[in-house]
């Protein structure tokens, strides 16, 4: 149940204020002690993040904030996190008691609202103190359900499990594939994987299992293989296989291996369509032509994957851009939900594949760097673009193709 990558999970958000009951509420959803509980206000210092099975919706993943209303500098801290939290709900729950609904839980509300996220009130503490009929009402008249709950005896958690499947976003309930639509039933795809002293021991990393099981689920199949062995394996097979997908660092020898006529890509720019927007990052890949010396750069990694040895996104990516520029950047690396709110500083943003982030805390990364005009583009784009085979790693996506020719032609490359 948990082996679901958290990055495929629907983000429900628990926000409130102090100790109106968020952790209970999620203790006694969930059943388990996952949340620190207590009527000291503001106990709950990290995010707390709790996955379940909601069937029929799948695997969600429940963030216990702490409250966004604290105050000192501690408190400070405590609202900077909820609000990456906000960054990455997919449906949020507001939490409140009795009549207390105000401009603090409307704020939580337009902050929401204005990430287009679905919005469920919850008045907890009704074996105390009951909602008033005429705000349940005037919620609901905006569209916003409400549903009336005690954490302390179990009311109403099966009418929060009812109304947390109806205001579930209708994406939720849809399989994203990673490349199930390029590769029919029945055919082929080829995955190179080189396994170089970078790789992890005795395993594949994340993307690579996904996008296997990915194949495996629309009854397509996966021959692995190491870059080395890629040539001999394209000429025994039969027929050629539909997709020809590689890790980026062996880009240019898998380009060269597999014949022109079959698609190539790479995993991180399936990535760059299942988590992003493949057209933005195809625009952002190409701001690297604008770089100059001196410019700063945003490297934004969600987790660290490579244990040893030279790092993508700490020593390749930096060291083929200086080499395509001409000469030194600045970088600056973030990692996890670290993500600047003020981008300004940064003339390009990339970002790595996302695999265990979700599609929505990406998405929210490519409107703050839109609304900010800053380009934004990932691992795998970046580097394809800077290697030169742009043309050949976007051949499997015409919509993106056509992004990256209409552009070309409009600077008369
Ligand atoms: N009477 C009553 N007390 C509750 C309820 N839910 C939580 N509490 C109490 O409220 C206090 C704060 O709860 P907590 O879950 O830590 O609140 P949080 O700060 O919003 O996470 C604790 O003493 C809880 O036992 C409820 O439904 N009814
Ligand atoms: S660095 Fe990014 S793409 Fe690589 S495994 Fe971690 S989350 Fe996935
Ligand atoms: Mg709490």
């Amino acid at each position: 149940m948990t082996g679901t990558p958290r990055g495929m999970r629907l983000h429900i958000g628990i926000f409130g204020r102090r100790n109106v009951g968020k952790s209970s509420l999620l203790n006694a959803f969930t059943r388990q002690r996952v949340s620190l509980v207590s009527d000291q206000a503001g106990t709950t210092t990290d995010p707390v993040e709790k996955p379940m099975e909601l069937l029929p919706l799948g695997p969600v993943v429940f963030i216990d904030t702490a409250g966004i209303d604290d105050v000192g500098a501690l408190g400070e801290m405590r609202v900077a996190r909820t609000r990456q939290v906000l960054d990455r709900t997919d449906l949020g729950l507001v939490v409140a008691v009795g009549d207390a609904w105000g401009d603090f839980e409307e704020g939580l509300v337009g902050e929401l609202v204005a990430r287009k996220v679905p919005v469920v009130a919850v008045f907890n503490q009704v074996d105390r103190v009951d909602p008033p009929a005429a705000l349940l009402e005037g919620l609901a008249r905006r569209g916003i359900p409400s549903v009336r709950t005690a954490a302390v005896t179990g009311e109403g958690m099966a009418d929060l499990r009812e109304v947390l499947l109806r205001a579930a976003p209708p994406e939720a309930f849809e399989t994203p594939t990673i490349l199930g639509d390029l590769v029919p039933p029945g055919d082929l795809a080829v995955l190179v994987v080189p396994i170089d002293k970078e790789a992890p021991k005795g395993r594949l990393i994340l993307p690579q299992v996904q996008t296997i099981r990915d194949l495996l689920d629309h009854d397509a199949a996966a021959l692995v293989v190491k870059e080395r062995e890629l040539q001999a394996m394209l000429q025994g097979l039969r027929r050629p296989p539909r997709l020809v997908v590689t890790d980026s660092q062996a880009f240019l020898k898998v380009a060269a291996d597999t014949p022109p006529e079959v698609p190539m890509t790479s995993f991180s720019i399936l990535f760059a369509r299942l988590k992003g927007d493949l057209a933005t990052f195809v625009e952002g890949a190409m701001a690297v032509d604008d770089l100059r010396p001196g410019d700063r750069v945003l490297v934004a990694e969600a987790c660290a994957h490579h244990p040893i040895g030279e790092d993508i996104g700490r020593v390749k990516i930096p060291r083929w851009l200086e080499r395509y520029v001409g000469g030194n950047l600045a970088f600056t690396h973030v990692q996890g939900h670290d993500f600047p709110e003020d981008l300004s500083p940064y003339r390009l943003v990339i970002h790595c594949g996302a695999c265990t982030q979700n599609r929505r805390e990406v998405l929210n990364r490519v409107l703050g760097c839109r609304r900010q005009g800053v380009p934004m583009t990932n691992y795998g784009l970046v580097i394809a673009f800077s290697l030169g085979i742009f043309d050949r790693a976007l051949s499997p996506f015409p919509g993106a193709l056509e992004v990256w020719q209409d552009r070309r032609r409009g600077r008369g490359d």
